[in-house]
Parts: C-alpha cells; sequence; structure tokens
C-alpha cells in the first residue's frame, strides 16, 4: 500500500488527489511541521530536503516531490487515465505545462510563502514578496491565457494530473489574492477540478 506522508494545505494535495482519481488504497501520515516533525531524522529518510510531502511506495522506496509524484503515480496506473502515454502527441503540452507550473510558479509561491529566507536583510522580505506576487501574477497569465485558447483543461477537454497540479496551486491565494476575478480561466479549470468526487475526498482532510 501506499503511503503518503502530508500536512494540511501543502503541496501532498495535488498527490493525494491523483490517489483518490486511481482509486487505490493508501494510508495518510500526517507530518507535525509545526512541530518541526519534518527535520527530524525519520523524516529526512524518506525526503532529505524535509518537505511536504514523501511518498512511501508499497515495496518501502521513498519518494519526494509533488509534481514528480503526480507524474509517477499517474504513469504507473494508466487505467485512471491521468496522463498521457508517453507516444501520444499530448505528452508533449502535458509535460510543458506541468513543467511550467512546478518549475515557475510552485517556486514564486514557495518566496512568498517563506519570504524570510530568500533574503540576508530584515529589511528585504517586503521586497522578496512583491517580487514573489508579481511572478505569481505574470505566471497564472500565461496559463489563464492557454486556457483561454485551447481550455477548459490544460489539454484542452482533456482532463489530467496536470489539472490537478494547477488546482492545488490555485488554492494557495495568499499569493494572488485577486487570482478568481483576473483570471477566470484559471478559476473555471479550479472550479471543474474541485466538482470531481476524488478532490472532494482529498479536500476533506486539508
Ligand atoms: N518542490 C517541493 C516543495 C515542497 C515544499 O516546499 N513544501 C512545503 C509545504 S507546501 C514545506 O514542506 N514547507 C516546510 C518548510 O519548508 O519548512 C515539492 O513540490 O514537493
Amino acid at each position: 500500500m501506499y503511503t503518503l506522508h502530508y500536512s494540511p494545505g501543502a503541496a501532498s494535495m495535488a498527490p493525494q488527489a491523483v490517489l483518490e482519481e486511481i482509486g487505490t488504497q493508501f494510508r495518510l501520515q500526517k507530518v507535525d511541521t509545526a512541530n518541526g516533525e519534518h527535520q527530524q531524522a525519520a523524516y529526512l529518510k524518506l525526503n532529505p530536503a524535509g518537505k511536504i510531502p514523501a511518498l512511501t511506495l508499497p515495496d518501502g522506496t521513498a519518494m519526494a516531490e509533488s509534481a514528480g509524484i503526480c507524474i509517477f503515480l499517474a504513469d504507473r496506473h494508466p487505467e485512471a487515465g491521468l496522463a498521457p502515454a508517453a507516444t501520444d502527441p499530448a505528452r508533449v503540452p502535458y509535460l510543458q505545462w506541468f513543467m511550467h507550473l512546478t518549475n515557475t510558479l510552485q517556486p514564486a509561491d514557495l518566496r512568498f510563502y517563506y519570504a524570510d529566507r530568500y533574503t540576508t536583510e530584515e529589511t528585504g522580505v517586503a521586497g522578496v514578496r512583491a517580487s514573489a506576487i508579481a511572478e505569481v501574477a505574470d505566471t497564472w497569465g500565461r496559463v489563464d491565457r492557454h486556457l483561454a485558447q485551447k481550455g477548459p483543461y490544460l489539454l484542452g477537454e482533456r482532463f489530467s494530473a496536470a489539472d490537478i497540479f494547477c488546482f492545488m496551486l490555485s488554492t494557495w491565494q495568499d499569493s494572488c489574492p485577486d487570482l478568481n476575478s483576473r483570471f477566470p480561466h484559471i478559476k473555471k479549470l479550479a472550479d471543474l477540478v474541485a466538482a470531481r468526487p476524488a478532490v472532494q475526498r482529498m479536500l476533506k482532510t486539508n
């Protein structure tokens, strides 16, 4: 059985929703980040970066990185239809948008939420946060324009694990408080994803 090491509202939400979509049995193991459990030796064995999430596979292998876990699970369980196969032309936009979200938007979100880690100056936090907000909005704008032309999902009519990841990022609205009004196509995608029973089950613990 898979075990997902999670924290409510954290980057474990997307892998959790993917597990729910797949319909496989899995165990949820809450990591007490408030008490620094993610920095303790036992957890660092699962994720050496000390970040949430980590996934333990049925054979005991541990895996880190939210996007990587989603891609791995979607490929490992093709019957769930969450990812175009390697030879499918849709694999190109799937990986492109997935990587764009995790390489561009997610790090900007992290800079916003952990701004003090990105400056050595006490007075630098506001500047880090302001530039993170600008990059988050810039990236959402790019995704929104893509969805306006080719939506409602990142792959058009075809729902995929990349949409789950996009949905997760869209829930972190402190870094983009006006997301719903500024980026209506992101909102539409998020509403569609949120309405899925599997995602509703994930939201109950987040
Ligand atoms: N690239 C990593 C980032 C994970 C990450 O930064 N998670 C946050 C929660 S959303 C975390 O663990 N924060 C605790 C900390 O950095 O101390 C991933 O996607 O798995």
